[in-house]
């Protein structure tokens, strides 16, 4: 079978939608850290119906480890289909990717994309743990990879040592920095970013660091689409919907949400005009979605995982959870989600409850999994923070971190699969140590400030109720996790 190029387009089925403008006219004006799937499901898209209505705002894309997405994407100039799958799949072949690049391999020519004056906007999907924060949310100046690019700041290798190169290279040559846009799950993600790389650079120069103080802009975001992994199952749908084949496609839910703070230091495309929501206050948004879509997220994941189940699906069709965590979301989390103006929270859960039941996508609890040490700070122990302050109980709210800790001493068994986070070593020997007594393993796990807070962690409503939340669990038991989920 022939593989997706620009010439394999004009012969797709018509019912393909592909890019209905001229690739080759449109220039390279965003540059794009980290094109793993949510970016190119996400963002790639807003920016292929930008380019629909021209400009030169075509991406540029660069992976800072693995060269799987250059290798797969470059023998197809960029091009890779978007499924959106709903009650029927939809099929549109993205084109606004015109370069691909593996950071390692290519630095002279990242370097040159980064201080190309047509390069106006940086963005970047690198995870949480790719921004090497440590608890307090500042740059962690021990992070190894921190460490390694203020020795050698001329050869990056994080996320932000690559971005502080890119705007000394234009300082340096009398140009405006770039609007750097982080769109992560990261609660105030501008905020931190900027105030990592003006640390990063103040380190090394503080005059570079006061340029990118004054002159740099980096707006918060809130992202929001369900992107499942790509696997092989999708290669082949898709292959079939389009007779040829792409070695890069990805999926999501037919949802879409982009919120974007509109501070941009130089120069952005029309975003509002394809459907991307510019406000001047991303926060309420991005607490909304951090607290009452991740969180329930993540819930399902360690929970599900417990009772032995696969999917997001499942986990929804399973009685006793999906009872538990829409009342979680309605009782426990709503109460400390300040709804953005207009807004309707109950709407919006039975929203997030409608697609998380979605049929049309398998996406798995295992790969929600992944990173708990990253994404529970933001997702669930915030809102117990706030639960504790507004005097409720917290009961409910510690059962999913509960689960995670259970998810971890799993893990630490023998012939496990292996466990993905940037802390698997510290979780894991936490775990092997750890005897199956509520008491004394909670103590343990409560002890990982990078995880938990230390005011949190002191509080003893948190430890006790996280105490009878993990005994309340007990590990491969499903009666008694049904137990408990039923409250
Ligand atoms: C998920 C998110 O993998 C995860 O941890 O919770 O990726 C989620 O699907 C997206 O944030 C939805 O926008």
């Amino acid at each position: 079978m022939s593989r997706l190029t620009d010439t394999s387009l004009a012969g797709l089925p018509a019912a393909i939608r592909r890019p209905a403008y001229d690739r080759a006219a449109a220039g390279i004006g965003i540059v794009h850290i980290g094109p793993g799937a949510f970016h190119r499901a996400h963002q790639a898209s807003y920016i292929d119906s930008v380019l629909e209505q021209g400009g030169d705002w075509a991406l540029s894309v660069i992976s800072l480890n693995s060269r799987d997405i250059a290798d797969a994407l470059t023998p197809q100039q960029g091009l890779y289909t978007l499924a959106t799958l709903g009650e029927k799949a939809e099929y549109r072949v993205i084109g606004a990717i015109r370069e691909v690049l593996h950071a390692p391999s290519s630095r002279a020519a990242v370097l040159a994309r980064l201080a190309n004056p047509a390069t106006r906007i940086v963005t970047c999907t690198v995870t949480e743990k790719g921004y090497c924060l440590n608890g307090a949310g500042l740059l962690d100046a021990d992070h190894p990879a921190i460490r390694a690019d203020l020795a050698s700041p001329q050869a990056p290798t994080s996320l932000i040592g690559w971005l502080v190169e890119g705007l000394r290279l234009r300082h340096a040559d009398g140009l405006p920095p770039f609007t750097v846009v982080s769109c992560d799950n990261l609660s105030d993600n501008g905020r931190k970013l900027g105030r990592a790389l003006v640390d990063f650079a103040d380190r090394l120069d503080p005059a570079l660091a006061r340029w990118i103080e004054a002159e740099g802009a980096f707006p918060c975001t809130m992202v929001d689409s369900i992107t499942p992994a790509t696997d092989e199952a999708l290669k082949a749908r898709v292959a079939e919907a389009l007779g040829v084949a792409d070695a890069a496609p990805v999926q999501r839910e037919p949802f879409t949400q982009w919120v974007v703070e509109d501070r941009f230091c130089n120069g952005r495309p029309a975003f509002e005009s394809v459907g991307v929501q510019m406000t001047s206050d991303v926060a309420a948004f991005e607490r909304a979605k951090l607290r009452l879509l991740n969180g329930p997220h993540s819930s399902l994941a360690y929970l599900g995982l417990l009772l032995g189940l696969e999917s997001v699906a499942d986990a929804v069709g399973h009685r006793l959870l999906s009872g538990f965590v829409e009342r979680l979301m309605r009782e426990d989390i709503a109460p400390t989600v300040p709804a953005p103006a207009g807004f309707d929270l109950d709407g919006y859960i039975s929203a997030i409850l409608a697609r998380f039941a979605n049929p049309g996508i398998r996406h798995l609890l295992s790969q929600i999994a992944w990173d708990g040490s990253q994404k529970l700070p933001v997702r669930l122990l915030g809102t117990i923070a706030d639960t504790l302050a507004q005097g409720r109980a917290v009961d409910a709210l510690c059962l999913p971190v509960a689960g995670w800790l259970h998810f971890l001493r799993q893990r630490a068994q023998p012939g496990q699969p292996k466990l993905v986070d940037p802390l698997a070593e510290r979780l894991l020997t936490i775990a092997a140590g750890t005897k199956g007594e509520a008491g004394s393993d909670v103590a343990a796990f409560l002890a990982l400030d990078a995880v938990f807070p230390p005011a949190l962690a002191a509080d003893a409503r948190f430890r006790r109720a996280l105490e009878s939340a993990y005994a309340a669990l007990a590990p491969g038991d499903a009666e008694a996790v049904a137990r408990a989920l039923a409250g």
